[in-house]
């Protein structure tokens, strides 16, 4: 199995669920560019994710370039560590708050990343940032405080793969200076205690 990806982006997520259900993976390091070497850009690598980005993971004949949906494969891979909560309504809240981290919570991110940098300069609009993104992201945490169980993981009683999500999206919204709630600096904190977390991170060569 191999997995392409680029320090702590979204690939950090993919690349820490491997380690947390034990999934030995050859990791491949993506530069921005063309080189055909490792460019996100290169013929190559736009074959097997056509707009260039990370993560990408190629197993056999499968090739899988949601970041959500390589981790739960991995989870699937493991069944017996319970990374992904089972039981009807544990399952639906895990479901409920993937969904949520990549629909919601992660917008206001990708958006201050799009008009700082991402987007041909002709179609950023700088105006967007301080305002309007700050508002969407207060509106979507506080959601989010409300839809997080009250056991300190995610969902449910135990660690699952909405943890990975979670706290890489909210390390991510620390970076980009977004305002955290307490308690979410405290939980995320927590999470990067685990060992998983620390061997992926030694593997991004960040
Ligand atoms: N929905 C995708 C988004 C992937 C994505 O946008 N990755 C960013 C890094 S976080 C990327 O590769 N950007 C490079 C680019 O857009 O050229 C996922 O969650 O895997």
């Amino acid at each position: 199995m191999k997995l392409y990806g680029m320090g702590i982006s979204r690939s950090f997520r993919a690349l820490w669920a491997a380690h947390e259900a034990g999934i030995e993976l050859d990791y491949s390091i993506v530069k921005f560019g063309s080189s055909a070497a490792n460019g996100n850009q290169s013929d190559l690598y736009k074959q097997l994710n056509y707009q260039g980005k990370v993560p990408t993971l190629v197993d056999g004949e499968l090739v899988l370039t949601e970041s959500a949906a390589i981790i739960n494969y991995f989870a699937n891979q493991a069944p017996k560590k319970n990374l992904i909560p089972s039981g009807t309504v544990d399952r639906a809240k895990y479901d409920q708050i993937c969904y949520f981290i990549v629909t919601e919570l992660e917008q206001p991110l990708w958006s201050k990343g799009k008009h700082k940098f991402a987007l041909p300069e002709q179609y950023r609009v700088p105006e967007l940032i301080d305002k309007t993104l700050a508002f969407e992201f207060a509106k979507a945490q506080a959601t989010l405080l409300g839809l997080l169980s009250t056991s300190g993981f995610a969902v449910g009683d135990h660690f699952s793969m909405a943890d990975v999500l979670l706290t890489q999206t909210l390390n991510w919204a620390q970076r980009f200076e977004f305002a955290l709630d307490e308690s979410l600096i405290e939980y995320k904190e927590r999470m990067m205690q685990r060992e998983a977390y620390s061997a992926a991170m030694l593997r991004t060569g960040t």
